[in-house]
């Protein structure tokens, strides 16, 4: 049509060059066009597209990097998963980084980013293979705030190093306002060698462990999220058995097994025949247990998941998709501490499930302390406390009142508001605690259910109240039951309970008679009740210590002393207790 027009307008002495020029010009806006449309016009490709075309055209990112692979004639410092050990000068300044970082960063600097480790898991694990080309990719978020370089860098060399191409999405460094200057453009520069695999997420303002975690988890592209501590190293085939499991059921939340990283020396210690669980004490702290005995019988081979009622919290993944469905974390809780039980109660009770599995390692540093500030928002010095009763209010129905035995001084603490969480619960109609209880804890000691008697324990002599107390003991170890004057509205250091099993017992901390050979008097031990734990015998309002026969009594005691038990004296004031509520 151009070159009619100007065929038209044109004299025929001119026609040829006229149609050349036509034609040039016909072709330019062609060329311009196919620019214009496949690059720079909206509905242009999008970049993900771009990247798909290069990934299937064979190239990923994290193709150019080299990974080491574990060798075990490696030698060197830390090699294999050894100890490091320092002398004069540097052994002065490792100390003084146990202060500051609350792990040895000299002996840190001193180990290969890459150094090997020997493989912690057990043999039948190794012989399981997996068909990486069906399995979910997964993105790895490590969240950190101003943690020490080499732990951080270890912990995605060792990511990259040991997961196999195909499964990994990409690593997402998620820093949560780290202040140090080497975590800023060294660290964007150091990142590049891994060819687009690591991605740098900031915040510029400190959101805490747990709205970091939300937020890695946001930027995550992968069909899995996990999530690690930025002071680990994943060990051998970590990645394969998470992602297997999570694609064969993509509503439970899966745990590897955690290895003790030594803060002091690095040392690396694997249990491939770890068999522990996660618990909790009513104080919402998390804790070890042993499998119980009806998990044991439900395992079929030792490769398979455990179920375990709650998690660390650190190191853990999840179908992404799941993870946000069944309310991801609570964002308004702050800094640390006490969103792995409120995971845990919430996956349990809505529908899902946490499981660790046997065949994937991961190493975690274990600190005796945190080399970050721990205040929340609005100055909040006890971020532990607050998340935990937020969880306890959301989560636990009426069985926040034993969390509130050990924190009365929360009751009334305005914690932000729940109604968001309240929401998500009904939402997804999630189960009462009492169901979780009965079903994924049922041994778990509930210390005003199904007891003979619960309260303080009350004697009074000489007009003067006094109460068995534990005073302020450690109830991880044993140590002897004392007493002291009673302390009203129930001090949590006095609540006792006569449990229908005939124990006299603590949360976790069972009354032993002690009693020498040919005394008549002894002492009362508390231990753990994973040791059977004596039986007690009520006798009008003596208590009476089944195996010896005698009396728990504070004759001659003076509060603050220890507990004893002696010859039975029905008229004795020393010998008579009453389980008080206050
Ligand atoms: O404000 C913060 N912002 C952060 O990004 C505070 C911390 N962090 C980072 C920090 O740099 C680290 O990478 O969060 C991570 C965890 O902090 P740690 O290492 O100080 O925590 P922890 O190992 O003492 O605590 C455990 O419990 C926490 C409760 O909130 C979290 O769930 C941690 O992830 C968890 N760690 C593990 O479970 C590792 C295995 C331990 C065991 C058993
Ligand atoms: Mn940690």
């Amino acid at each position: 049509m151009v070159v009619r027009l100007l065929c038209r307008y044109l004299s025929p002495r001119r026609f040829s060059s006229a149609v050349q020029a036509g034609v040039f010009f016909v072709g330019l806006l062609l060329v311009s066009y196919l620019v214009y449309s496949t690059f720079l016009a909206p509905g242009a490709p999008p970049k993900e597209v771009v990247l798909d075309r290069i990934a299937r055209a064979g190239r990923k990112p994290g193709d150019a990097y080299a990974r080491v692979r574990d060798d075990t004639s490696r030698r060197g410092p830390g090699e294999q998963g050894e100890a490091v050990r320092l002398s004069g000068e540097e052994k002065a300044r490792g100390e003084e980084d146990m202060k500051k970082w609350f792990m040895n960063v000299v002996v840190s600097d001193k180990i290969s980013l890459d150094r090997s480790i020997r493989d912690a898991r057990r043999d039948e694990c190794k012989s399981i293979s997996y068909d990486l080309s069906s399995l979910p990719r997964a993105s790895v978020v490590i969240i950190f705030t101003d943690e020490a370089w080499t732990p951080l860098l270890r912990t995605v060399h060792s990511v990259i190093n040991r997961s196999p191409p195909e499964l990994l999405q990409e690593v997402i460094l998620l820093d949560d306002n780290s202040q140090r200057d080497e975590l800023k453009e060294k660290l964007d520069e150091y990142v590049k060698r891994f060819d687009g695999l690591v991605k740098i997420v900031r915040k510029n303002v400190r959101h805490g462990l747990i709205r970091a975690k939300l937020a890695g988890a946001r930027e995550a592209t992968g069909e899995v999220v996990v999530f690690l501590d930025s002071h680990c190293e994943a060990n051998h085939g970590w990645l394969e058995p998470l992602v297997a499991r999570i694609a064969e059921n993509p509503s439970v939340i899966i745990c590897p097994i955690i290895d003790y990283i030594n803060s002091k020396d690095f040392s690396y210690s694997g249990d491939p025949y770890a068999q522990s669980v996660g618990g909790f004490t009513w104080s919402l702290h998390f804790t070890w247990e042993p499998l119980s005995e009806s998990e044991k019988q439900r395992r079929k081979s030792p490769t398979e998941y455990i179920r375990s009622p709650t998690m660390a919290g650190g190191l853990l993944a999840a179908n992404r998709e799941y993870f946000f469905h069944v309310g991801g974390y609570d964002e308004e809780m702050d800094i640390w501490g006490g969103e792995n039980l409120e995971i845990s109660f919430r996956v349990w009770t809505c529908g899902g499930s946490i499981e660790f599995i046997p065949c994937s390692h991961v190493g975690h540093i274990f600190r005796d302390g945190h080399p970050y500030n721990m205040t929340g928002r609005g100055g909040n010095k006890d971020v532990h406390g607050t998340n935990s009763k937020r969880l306890a209010e959301v989560w636990m129905d009426d069985y926040k009142r034993m969390y509130y035995l050990h924190r009365s001084d929360l009751k009334t603490k305005d914690v932000g508001d729940l109604s968001e969480r309240h929401k998500l619960r009904k939402d997804l109609q999630c189960k009462p605690f009492k169901w979780f209880l009965d079903n994924i804890v049922p041994d778990k000691f509930i210390p005003d259910e199904n007891v003979q008697e619960y309260g303080m324990v009350q004697a009074v002599v000489g007009g003067q109240k006094i109460c068995l107390d534990t005073l302020q003991q450690d109830e991880k170890g044993s140590y002897g039951m004392g007493i002291y004057f009673c302390q009203g509205g129930g001090s949590s250091a006095q609540l006792i309970s006569l449990a229908r099993d005939g124990r006299l017992r603590r949360e976790t901390s069972c009354a032993h008679g002690v009693v020498r050979e040919r005394e008549t008097s002894g002492t009362v031990v508390m231990r753990n009740c994973r040791e059977k734990g004596d039986e007690w015998k009520r006798e009008g309002d003596q208590l009476r210590h089944a195996n010896s026969g005698l009396c728990l009594s504070i004759r001659g005691i003076k509060s603050g002393e220890k507990v004893i038990i002696e010859v039975c004296d029905a008229s004795a004031p020393e010998q008579q207790w009453k389980f008080v509520k206050s």
